[in-house]
């Protein structure tokens, strides 16, 4: 028997979802760092096997919503929880919950089970959960997976929702976005990152190089000075490590050049956050 179906992975920003997701595919799927509100948009991570196929959908962490891209967010969230066959939701093993969140867990429809993540972290509080797992130890992420097997949908053939060899729906130009906006996000203090857009504006593959030009847009003229930093270190910096995952992504020699531009309050300008995709 073949099983197959669709996993939500959701929870609070900075709960571990998109670096759980990338434990179980074992690729860079989605990106991740110490700030919360990280993830943007639904991100699928695809797990095949000869036995099943399991499609994940990562999710922007739930949060109240302040401008128009939030709005974006959690817009994206709800539409990941509709009919999924199962939810994940994710609680931070190193924070205490607080009401609301144990108020939401209860509200979540369908099939769900809680996972406790960073169990490498020394536990604030004991808090009901169905599993506990460390992405960045490994531990029980192949038992997280046995468990979801048990609640997706039976099939006597193959039923592929993806191509097997697929392990995210994402473009390598999106992939390579996102990580040129998780260098920035790992470099930059807290004030900069929420107001950071990455987008694509160049894309050139010759036989052997791939040309990449990409606009970094931020909120002020303040925060384009720190993105760049002195004599532009910081914009280099960037450049330097966002290159050598673009070049093992598409396994070809990359020019990658960055800019960066302001963009007063696009998080507010519904063209704007549409056309990065959110
Ligand atoms: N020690 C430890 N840290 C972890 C673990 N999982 C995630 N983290 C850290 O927690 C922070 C947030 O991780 P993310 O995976 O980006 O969290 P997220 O839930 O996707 O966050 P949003 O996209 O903002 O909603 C990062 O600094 C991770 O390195 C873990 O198992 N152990
Ligand atoms: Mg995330």
């Amino acid at each position: 028997m073949f099983k197959a179906g669709y996993v939500a992975l959701v929870g609070r920003p900075n709960a571990g979802k998109s670096s759980l997701l990338n434990a179980i595919i074992g690729e860079k799927v989605a990106i991740v760092s110490s700030k919360p509100q990280t993830t943007r948009d639904n991100i699928l991570g695809i797990l095949t096997t000869d036995d099943y196929q399991i499609v994940f959908v990562d999710t922007p962490g739930v949060h109240h919503s302040k401008n128009l891209l939030d709005k974006a967010m959690m817009k994206n969230v709800r539409s990941a929880l509709a009919g999924v066959d199962l939810t994940l939701y994710l609680l931070d093993g190193s924070k205490t919950p607080d009401e609301e969140e144990l108020e939401y867990i209860k509200h979540i429809e369908g099939e769900k089970l809680i996972v406790k993540t960073k169990t490498d972290l020394p536990k604030l509080k004991d808090v009901e959960c169905d599993i506990e797992l460390s992405s960045k130890t490994g531990e029980n992420v192949d038992k997280l997976v046995e468990k979801i097997l048990q609640f997706l949908p039976e099939y006597d053939e193959k039923m592929y929702i993806y191509p097997p060899e697929y392990y995210t729906d994402k473009s390598v130009k999106f992939l390579i976005a996102e990580e040129i906006r998780e260098k920035a996000l790992e470099l930059l203090n807290q004030e900069v990152p929420h107001g950071i857009a990455v987008e694509i504006i160049r894309f050139y593959e010759e036989e052997d190089i791939v040309y990449i030009d990409a606009d970094i847009v931020c909120e002020q003229e303040r925060h384009k000075g720190m993105i760049i930093g002195k004599a532009g270190a910081t914009l280099k910096q960037i450049g330097v490590e966002a290159r050598k995952f673009a070049s093992g992504l598409l396994d070809k020699k990359v020019m990658l050049k960055l800019f960066v531009k302001v963009e007063k309050d696009w998080r507010n300008k519904p063209q704007k956050v549409k056309n990065l995709g959110y």
